[in-house]
């Protein structure tokens, strides 16, 4: 895995060395040692533990890009490379990403017509622009538009956690603005569904606001642009609506457009059934507005506690409210401890000691330090001999905490048999063992659930890790009888993971529900690489309130951790 994300970065340097115009002699030097990193067959990491001079002696590289690849492995960047990618658009990144389209293509468009966004390309493929450019045709056009296409296809809903991201960065954008009074996003992204079609913006106040959003830094093309409605498509290709609505009736709007519309649509029956109208401008009996300002009174006038928008797909959740509407949502203090995480120890970038006080800072109880095993080389897992070391440096740091402990853990990889990639004489001296696959992602349905279920039923393990491996918009989930496995995992009393990496969130959805329906339970993990990463439990808990999960579902929701060493 680092090989490749070494050739990825050479090979990109490259590629915008080129568009930018540098020197060939510079550009060829990045490729070639791109592609002989990318089928060299050893660990580079390997390498610079042993001795990072020896790197020197790859065929291709030389001093200099010794040096990067050094840097890469004590930094993880590529200083040169955050720089170049920072010297070009975006847009012009996501065409060079394009299937069929390299850097000599990238930079005729660029440079013959100003094309420097996927929505521009398409946009002059289809007026007949590129077949005028030289060494283009009629046939490469088209080649360009079916690149865009296929290329749509894997990216045509956006991960939840980017567009969350730009539509923070829009409100942000919108509240310093003296014209907006209110702004916030609805949709499918307040409802925290794991991938987004576009984002729905809505505002308060003068009518004006329409062009500033449409002049904000970003947009690359405004789709359409009204009174009170606007549609942009930003450069990064998601779409953006804004509606500007009155104060008095905001929430209302906010109701209608967080949607589901199958919510909407059971909720407007069960207004019409008290004799009312629900629509995006209020309650209404006959043709007095009798709710409006807030999502609360909305709710309270048809009669329904309020439903949390992460539930609102129209799967039970209004019957369910109806006969529990005290049903508390998991909430971020319910979270005892986190019980995936991964230190410098193998592929993490924080020491045992940073993560231990980042865990504290949050008010964890506990967090389990799970360093991949031997096996999985890649992410530098450990032997038999270094785990044990590090247990002992767990020991010694655990002394000098008071209400809070490091867990001794470890991320074993389930090997191709089910078997475990280490052996039960160390298990047995772990508080937890999670289970994971990384390898042999195509085996048939039978063969993977049969693989799965040998792993969770030795008795070392607590949890079984990012269930179906799948990572949203790149890599689908393997064929595997979820359910089958988690009547095993019952059965074994192993939890599953909901594992809260903003790639993965894995399990999805419908699986929490049939986790909890069927009482197994759920364990919150962040993966966390890096310190910062113990944030991510911000969108297990989202994910967790989709799957309508409490406490009582939620393995690190216990405040006392001898339940995890079952056989103690
Ligand atoms: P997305 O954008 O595909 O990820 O999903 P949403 O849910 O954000 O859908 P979108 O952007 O088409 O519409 C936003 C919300 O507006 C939707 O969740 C519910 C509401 N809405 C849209 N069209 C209708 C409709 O025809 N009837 C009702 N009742 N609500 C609608
Ligand atoms: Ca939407
Ligand atoms: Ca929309
Ligand atoms: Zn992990």
């Amino acid at each position: 895995m680092e090989n490749q994300k070494i050739a990825k970065i050479f090979s990109e340097t490259s590629d915008i060395l080129e568009i930018l115009g540098d020197s060939r002699f510079k550009i060829r030097a990045y490729r070639q040692a791109s592609q002989t990193i990318e089928t060299y067959p050893y660990h580079l990491r390997d390498i610079y533990e042993d001795d990072p001079k020896k790197l020197d002696d790859i065929p291709g590289i030389g001093k200099a890009l010794m040096g990067k690849i050094i840097e890469i492995f004590e930094t993880g960047d590529c200083r040169k490379h955050v720089d170049l990618v920072r010297k070009i658009k975006p847009g012009v990144l996501d065409i060079l990403r394009l299937r069929g389209i390299g850097p000599k293509k990238t930079k005729l468009f660029l440079d013959e017509l100003g094309i420097d966004s996927v929505v521009k390309l398409k946009d002059a493929a289809k007026r007949g622009l590129l077949r005028e450019l030289p060494g283009m045709g009629e046939k490469s056009e088209d080649d360009v538009l079916l690149a865009i296409e296929s290329y749509g296809r894997l990216t045509a809903r956006m991960p939840m956690y980017q567009a969350l991201s730009i539509a923070e960065g829009i409100i942000d954008y919108l509240k310093v603005n003296k014209k907006v009074k209110k702004a916030t996003y609805a949709g499918s992204l307040r409802r925290r569904l794991e991938t987004i079609g576009d984002i729905d913006i809505l505002a308060c106040g003068s009518p004006k606001i329409i062009g500033d959003f449409c002049d904000m830094p970003g947009v690359a093309h405004v789709e359409a642009k009204g009174d009170t409605k606007a549609t942009v498509i930003l450069e990064s290709g998601i779409q953006v609506d804004l509606r500007v609505v009155p104060e008095e009736s905001f929430g209302a709007a906010l109701y209608y457009f967080t949607g589901s519309k199958a919510h909407n649509i059971a909720t407007r029956k069960i207004a019409q059934k008290k004799g009312m109208k629900i629509n995006e401008y209020g309650v209404f009996k006959g043709k007095k507005s009798v709710a409006g300002k807030t999502e609360d009174e909305i709710f309270k006038k048809i009669g329904l506690p309020y439903i949390i928008p992460e539930m609102r797909e129209d799967t039970g959740e209004i019957e369910f409210m109806k006969k529990n509407p005290r049903f508390k949502p998991l909430e971020e203090s319910d979270i005892q401890g986190d019980l995936h995480s991964h230190t410098d120890w193998s592929d993490g970038k924080s020491s045992l000691a940073e993560m231990a006080e980042a865990a504290q800072a949050r008010g964890y109880k506990y967090l389990a330090i799970t360093d991949h095993s031997q096996s999985v080389k890649v992410a530098h897992g450990m032997e038999v001999p270094r785990l044990e070391k590090q247990l002992l440096e767990i020991d010694k740091l655990n002394k000098g905490f008071k209400g809070f402990r490091l867990l001794k853990g470890c991320e074993v990889d389930i090997l191709k048999d089910g078997s475990l990639d280490m052996p039960d004489s160390i298990l047995e001296k772990l508080d937890i063992v999670v289970a994971s696959v990384h390898t042999y992602f195509q085996l048939p349905e039978k063969e993977q659930t049969t693989r799965i279920i040998k792993a969770i039923q030795n008795p070392f393990v607590t949890l079984l890790a990012h269930p179906t491996g799948k990572l949203t918009g790149m890599r689908e989930a393997y064929d595997v009888d979820l359910l089958k496995v988690m009547r095993a995992a019952k059965k074994a009393q192993v939890a599953i993971e909901l594992n809260c990496n903003p790639f993965r969130l894995d399990l999805d959805t419908k699986h929490l529900r049939a986790a909890r329906d069927m009482g197994v339970m759920v364990s919150l993990g962040t993966d966390s690489h890096s310190a910062s990463h113990l944030e991510f439990i911000e969108y297990g808990i989202a994910m967790a309130h989709r799957g309508w999960l409490q406490p009582e579902n939620i393995l690190n929701c216990q405040k006392c951790i001898d339940f995890i060493r079952k056989n103690h």
